[in-house]
This record gives structure tokens, C-alpha cells and sequence, in this order.
């Protein structure tokens, strides 16, 4: 029997990268049918991407995770399991643990898709401080800590992003990042591509990638050896300083630091400096005068100077080129925004508090370098991982060596994983436990709503209840707390009227204390406002307020910091370092429209035809005796691939680039048919061949021989 069929539209936002564009959701008899897009939203007006159409495709697969799982053979070998047994067993295998050898010996992994979940993070932190666990792993060390750590030593917390104001900005450098493909990574702004035509339309672009990237193409390219933008920033600095662009008087009022940058600058060989990143010098310094002398301007910076040999020190140059030239806290400059709700005040874990088990390394934000994680389960002694959840993410493919990872996961007394698939991580697990997607949960943009050059906040009710048995991570962990009779994970958040809050209820607490929250009287912003006055978003602000990034300036002395113990050592490790400019091949990673990380490879519109590619240049090509289409054999320190190799002027000679997020054996039938390698099997899980002061790992620059295979 089938009730009357009924058909709804619902109006909400996609959860899948920062942009956050507004959708259009069609609901028939009770299944998502369609996404558009929302083209009444207040920032993205009709704007969005392929992959926010494709979630239908993510909410209706076949191959979703719908009830608990519980391993029954080898790994990827499931059983369905009642929400109660799962739940119970595994709340009796964590007190086992626990009282055997202590809440450090559980440890957690949370994943990119958590970050746009509201209160996500804080409640995996909150269950694991219940459990008296401080052992976090994430996504960071492949992504941001280079850019944490820098806004730490400069600004003086972690937390709170800098970000090109893109609204009034003239001149633009965007340095290892791609835009048009990943929508302007950590800046809420859907219409980013159309900002970055009207800024080139001033003052210009300028993208500097060691691919023609479908950025570069579109604006003004500057090719660079990867692995080496250290030398070309540091080198724009020095001209900057020499020639006298920067503003003194500024730098003397609101700096310390600014001449010891300058005079240790001021000691490196331009000559060499500009062979090492391969670009000409009389174009890096002409590029360092358009910069300076721009009205407005912002160098912004991703991936693409993450995660090298000198990640840190390229990152902290970056912040201090928009400062010297007086860019930081300038309308259309460098700015640090605010959002109705602030999670960014407290640096709980200042940066030297804190250090890995193994290797000793200094914690960014409290989490350990993710890179380490196999090594941490395998290796014996006090603090040895026993028990592990990973919530929202696939370390096995996100992280160097998937392969020991895999093994050590075998190892584990308890692993549950909280997903919407079967994945190359969790087929290890002792548990899958069914997670919502997006369009099944509400969901407020608190965390980017603050990263904005046109800040809003929206708010979204679930578009339709979870499917099958799924439910959201917080009720999750609430349930295994309560059967260990500790508080919820929120438990922090409870007020007399709501003893026990969930994500939403929290993050309305936070709104009343906030800026737009009680203080703001008739006009306070509350979720039943934001649902029923402002479904498509929210403008709280029309635009960034750029002079109050100085207000978020954290150091004790009120000022920006732009020299350090820290620096000054690696720069020393830089200027030492006689490998910088050598010639083995070097391989980085990229980006492709229609893929997510490793997880929307399932989606049939989404992943035909994708064939991912070593990308090698021609003059490469000839030398090494390889044609285009041929299988080659990539080797490096660590491991050796079989990967089908296109030959393109795309790439810069001397370089390779083949994409992440492949290589798969999950459960998502239709991502394991996909001829691609999980290209973080050729990286190193050796803590000796990282950056030693953030524990970041080298994924792009990674030292490889191609032959023919
Ligand atoms: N070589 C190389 N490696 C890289 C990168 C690179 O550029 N090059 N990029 C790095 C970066 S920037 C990142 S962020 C990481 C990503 O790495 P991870 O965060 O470790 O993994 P993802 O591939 O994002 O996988 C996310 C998982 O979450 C699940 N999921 C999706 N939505 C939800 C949800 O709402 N709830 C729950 N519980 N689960 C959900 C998906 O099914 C999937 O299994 O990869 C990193 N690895
Ligand atoms: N379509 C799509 N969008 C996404 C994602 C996705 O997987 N697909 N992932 C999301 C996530 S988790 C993140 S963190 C963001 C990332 O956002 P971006 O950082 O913009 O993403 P990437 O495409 O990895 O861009 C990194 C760029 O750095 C370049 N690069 C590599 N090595 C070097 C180097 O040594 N020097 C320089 N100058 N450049 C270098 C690469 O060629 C590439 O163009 O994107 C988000 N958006
Ligand atoms: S750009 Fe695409 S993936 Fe990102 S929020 Fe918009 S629709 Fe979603
Ligand atoms: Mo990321």
C-alpha cells in the first residue's frame, strides 16, 4: 500500500565545501529527487556546482551504509547488527580498554565532511574528553596546519583564518590553490570565480602553480618548480624591503619583528633564490612592485604550500607579505572576519603545550600529526592506541602508507567508524555505524559564516529524516556515553531549560551570547528566526569588517609578530638545504570539478569517463622515452605504482601530478570500477621525512623516478 503521493521543495545549503551555495531540494513521496540551485539565496544567487546537484546521487545510493554493521570475516566482511547490540558491545569494549590501560589509549579521527557540521568537532571532543582521551587525529596535517600555526606565531591564534577580502580587492596572488575547481578553499563566497574576473578586470590575478591549472588559464600564469614558492616569496619580500615598499611607519606601530625578517631576507642570493622556484628574477620583483603598488591587495595561499618541505615558513612569509605592505585589516586586503557565532576565541592548546607520543612532535591545535597514526597503534609502550574512531573520514587513502595504516587497523582491540559507506578505512572496523548526510540533519554555516568577504549565517532543517537506521554522530556518542554512565558530549552547553543539548541547541546558546545574539535586543538573530524569516541566508553584515581583523590580534603585546625562534631556524634550515633546488622529479597532487576528496566517486554522472592521469611534461616525456596513454612505473622512497601517464603542457617539466582520493576496495561498488591509485602509497609515514615543527607530511614535492612500465 502507498499513501498519496506528495511531492515538497524544500529550500536549504550544500554541506560539501565552503561555498556552501543555496539549494533548491525536491522531495517526492519521501525521496530526494532533484538538487538546483536556490536562486533567491542571499550570497550564491543561483550559483552552484555539480557535486551539490550529484548529493541525490550520495542520499539514494544503493551501496549507503543504512543499518549498524558488525565486522563478520575479513576486512570489508559486514553483518547487519541492531542499533542496541552495536551499542552496547561497543560501549563494554571501551570500558575494557579504558580500565585496562587508560582513556589515552582510545583515540579518535575526524574527517573533512565534520567540518561542516554544526558542533561536529565539539562533540567527538567532548565524548573523547568524557572518556579521558586527548588523542586527536584529523584531516589537519594534509590540509591547513601550516596556515594555523603561521596565524598562531603571527597573529597569536590558531584558529581564526586570514582571507583575501574579495569585494573591493584590485590585485590579486593566488599561490597553489585552484579556485575554479575547489571554490576557493577556507572563503566562504560561492561566487568566487565571478570576484576573481572582476579583480583581474582591475589590477589582475596572478596565479603561480606549477600546473596551467583552469584557474591559471583563465587569469595571468607564473609557472614555478614545486615544492619551492619559499624561494619566491622570500624573494618578493626582499624586493619589497630593498626598494622600500613597505609602510615603516605602520609596521613600527603595530609589528615587532619586521627588521630582523628584513635583514635575514636581506642575506639570501637572489640569483640562487630565483633558480631554486625556477622563475626569472626581474618577474618576481616585477611581481613584489605590482603588489606593493596595487591600491588594494591580497596574496592568498592553499594546498599548494601546504604540505612541502617548508610548509610553515612558506605560510608565515605569505601573512607577512600582506602585512608589510600594509594589506592586513584593509578593506579589499587581508582580513580576519566574525560570525554571529565565535568558536575561535580560546586557544585551548597553544602550540609547545602539547607533543606527540612518537617523535616528540609540537601539536597544532592539540591534534597529532594524522601521518603517524599507523605507527601509533603498532607501536608498544604507555599510550599505545588500543581503541580508535574514525568519524566522517579514510586515513587509509587521505594519509601516506594506506597500506601499514590497513594492517595496523587489523590490530586494533575496537575500531567503529560513524560513515556513510563501506570505505578503505573502515572495512577494518570492528563497526560501521550508519551516519546522516547532509539534506537528513540541520545544520547552521556557524563555523565559515565568519570566513566571509559577504558574511551570512543560514540555517537548514533537515530536508528529510535519516534513511534506514542512520543518525546523527551526536546522538551516536550520546548513547554510548549514557551506557557508560558519563555526560553527553555537549554536556558543556546544558542550560536549566535544555539539560541536554544536541548540536543545535548548543549552537543556540552560542548565538544568544554572541554579538547578534541577546545583546542585539529586538533584532537578536535565533534558529527559529533564521529558519522562518531567512531561508536563503542571512546577511548579518553587508560586507567583512576589514578594520576589525586587528581587534582579533591575540599576543599578549597587542601586536603582529613577524619574526620568531621558530623562523629563524627554518629559515636556517632552508638556507642549508642544498637538495632545494635539485632535479629529481617531483610529484604533487590536484583537483578534479566533479570529485570530493575519496568519497563521491560512487555517483555514475559524477565519475564517468574519469580516467585519473600522471600529468608529465613533453620535454619529460621524450627523455624518459614514455608516449601519451602509456602505463608507467612511478617509485619512490616509499613504494612504487602502476599509473597511465598523459602527456601535457600543463604541467611544468621536471613534474608530475596525479590526483588523491583513488585507489578503491570499499564498499562503493561503482569507485572501485575507477582505474586510479591511491597516489599516498608513493608518500612517507616516517616522521624523520616531515616538517619537523608542525608534523605536516610531504605530499607535494615528493621526490619520484618514471620509467616506462
Ligand atoms: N595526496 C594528497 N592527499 C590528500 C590531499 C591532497 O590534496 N593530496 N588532500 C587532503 C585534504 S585537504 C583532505 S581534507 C583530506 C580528506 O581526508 P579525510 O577527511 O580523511 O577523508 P575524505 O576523503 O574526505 O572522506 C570522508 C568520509 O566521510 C564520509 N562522510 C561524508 N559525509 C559524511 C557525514 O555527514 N557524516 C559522516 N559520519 N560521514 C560522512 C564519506 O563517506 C567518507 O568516507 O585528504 C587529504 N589527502
Ligand atoms: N571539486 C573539488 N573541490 C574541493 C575539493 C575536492 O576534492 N574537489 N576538496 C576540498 C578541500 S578538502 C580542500 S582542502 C580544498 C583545497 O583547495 P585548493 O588548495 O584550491 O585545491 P587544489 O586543487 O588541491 O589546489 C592546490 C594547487 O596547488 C598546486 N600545487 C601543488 N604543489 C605546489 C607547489 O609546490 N607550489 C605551488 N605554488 N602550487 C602547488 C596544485 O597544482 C593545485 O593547483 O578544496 C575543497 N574543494
Ligand atoms: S561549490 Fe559545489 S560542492 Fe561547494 S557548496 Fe557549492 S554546490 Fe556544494
Ligand atoms: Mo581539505
Amino acid at each position: 500500500m502507498t499513501g498519496p503521493a506528495s511531492f515538497s521543495v524544500h529550500t536549504s545549503f550544500c554541506r560539501l565545501c565552503e561555498a556552501l551555495c543555496g539549494l533548491e531540494v525536491e522531495v517526492r513521496n519521501g525521496t530526494v529527487t532533484r538538487i538546483g540551485p536556490d536562486r533567491a539565496h542571499v550570497v550564491s544567487e543561483g550559483h552552484m556546482c555539480v557535486k551539490g546537484a550529484r548529493m541525490v546521487d550520495v542520499v539514494n545510493d544503493p551501496d549507503r551504509v543504512l543499518t549498524p554493521l558488525r565486522r563478520s570475516g575479513a576486512p570489508g566482511e559486514f553483518a547487519p547488527v541492531s542499533w542496541d547490540e552495536a551499542l552496547d558491545n561497543i560501549a563494554a569494549r571501551l570500558q575494557a580498554v579504558i580500565a585496562q590501560t587508560g582513556g589515552n589509549s582510545v583515540a579518535s579521527y575526524l574527517g573533512n565532511p565534520a567540518s561542516f557540521a554544526t558542533m561536529h568537532p565539539a562533540c567527538l571532543s567532548g565524548f573523547m574528553a568524557s572518556l579521558g582521551s586527548r588523542r586527536k587525529f584529523n584531516a589537519l596535517h594534509t590540509d591547513t596546519a601550516a596556515k594555523n600555526l603561521a596565524l598562531e606565531l603571527t597573529y597569536g591564534n590558531p584558529y581564526r583564518f586570514t582571507f583575501p577580502d574579495l569585494e573591493g580587492c584590485d590585485f590579486l596572488i593566488v599561490i597553489g590553490a585552484n579556485p575554479a575547481v575547489s571554490h576557493m578553499s577556507l572563503v566562504s563566497e560561492p561566487r568566487a570565480m565571478q570576484k576573481l574576473d572582476a579583480i583581474a578586470a582591475r589590477r589582475g590575478v596572478v596565479v603561480i602553480d606549477p600546473r596551467r591549472t583552469e584557474t591559471a588559464r583563465r587569469y595571468e600564469h607564473l609557472p614555478v618548480r614545486p615544492d619551492s614558492d619559499v624561494w619566491l616569496v622570500a624573494l618578493m619580500l626582499q624586493t619589497i624591503f630593498a626598494e622600500g615598499l613597505h609602510d615603516e611607519a605602520m609596521l613600527e606601530r603595530t609589528t615587532i619583528g619586521w627588521r630582523e625578517l628584513r635583514s635575514a631576507l636581506g642575506a639570501i642570493d637572489a640569483e640562487a633564490a630565483a633558480a631554486a622556484c625556477n622563475v626569472p628574477l626581474d618577474q618576481v620583483r616585477s611581481l613584489a612592485r605590482r603588489f606593493a603598488g596595487a591600491r588594494t591587495a591580497a596574496c592568498y595561499t592553499r594546498l599548494g604550500t601546504g604540505r612541502g618541505r617548508y610548509p610553515t615558513l612558506t605560510n608565515l612569509l605569505i601573512e607577512a607579505l600582506n602585512i608589510v605592505t600594509g594589506r592586513f585589516g584593509q578593506p579589499g586586503g587581508w582580513v580576519i572576519g566574525q560570525g554571529p557565532i565565535d568558536l575561535m576565541s580560546h586557544n585551548t592548546n597553544p602550540y609547545g603545550s602539547m607533543h606527540s607520543r612518537l617523535g616528540n612532535l609540537p601539536l597544532i591545535m592539540g591534534t597529532a600529526p594524522g601521518g603517524s597514526l599507523a605507527n601509533e597503534i603498532l607501536t608498544p609502550g604507555d599510550g599505545q592506541i588500543r581503541a580508535l574512531f574514525v568519524d566522517s573520514g579514510n586515513p587509509v587513502i587521505s594519509y601516506p602508507r594506506g597500506d601499514r595504516l590497513a594492517e595496523a587497523l587489523e590490530q586494533l582491540e575496537l575500531m567503529v567508524s560513524l560513515d556513510l559507506y563501506v570505505n578503505e578505512t573502515n572495512r577494518h572496523a570492528h563497526y560501521i555505524l550508519p551516519a546522516a548526510t547532509f539534506l537528513e540533519r540541520a545544520d547552521l554555516n556557524e563555523l565559515w559564516g565568519a570566513n566571509a568577504p559577504r558574511p551570512w549565517i543560514q540555517y537548514s532543517d533537515p530536508v528529510i529524516p535519516p534513511r534506514g537506521e542512520a543518525r546523527l554522530e551526536f546522538d551516536v556518542y550520546a548513547a554510548i556515553a549514557r551506557r557508560m554512565g558519563l555526560p553527553g558530549p555537549l554536556a558543556h552547553f546544558a542550560t536549566p531549560a535544555c539539560p541536554e543539548p544536541g548540536p543545535i541547541e548548543a549552537a543556540a546558546v552560542l548565538l544568544r551570547t554572541g554579538k547578534w545574539g541577546a545583546a542585539a535586543g529586538e533584532d537578536e538573530l535565533t534558529i527559529d528566526r533564521l529558519r522562518d524569516e531567512f531561508p536563503h541566508g542571512m546577511r548579518f553584515r553587508d560586507s567583512v569588517d576589514a578594520a576589525g581583523s586587528h581587534a582579533f590580534v591575540a599576543h599578549a603585546d597587542g601586536r603582529l609578530h613577524l619574526w620568531s625562534e621558530l623562523q629563524a631556524g627554518e629559515l636556517n634550515r632552508l638556507l642549508a638545504d642544498k637538495a632545494a633546488a635539485g632535479e629529481q622529479m617531483r610529484l604533487f597532487g590536484r583537483r578534479r570539478l566533479q570529485a570530493l576528496n575519496s568519497w563521491m566517486h560512487n555517483s555514475e554522472r559524477l565519475s564517468r569517463g574519469d580516467r585519473p592521469t600522471l600529468q608529465i611534461h613533453p620535454d619529460d616525456a621524450a627523455r624518459l622515452n614514455i608516449a601519451d596513454g602509456a602505463m608507467v612505473r612511478v617509485t619512490s622512497s616509499t613504494g612504487s605504482l602502476s599509473l597511465l601517464a598523459e602527456v601535457t603542457d600543463q604541467v611544468v617539466p621536471g613534474s608530475a601530478s596525479y590526483p588523491h582520493g583513488y585507489g578503491h576496495e570499499g564498499g562503493w561498488q561503482r569507485a572501485n570500477g575507477i582505474a586510479g591509485a591511491n597516489i599516498n602509497l608513493l608518500a612517507s609515514d616516517d616522521i624523520a621525512d616531515w616538517e619537523q615543527v608542525s608534523g605536516i607530511c610531504l605530499l607535494d614535492g615528493i621526490p619520484i623516478c618514471i620509467e616506462t612500465a
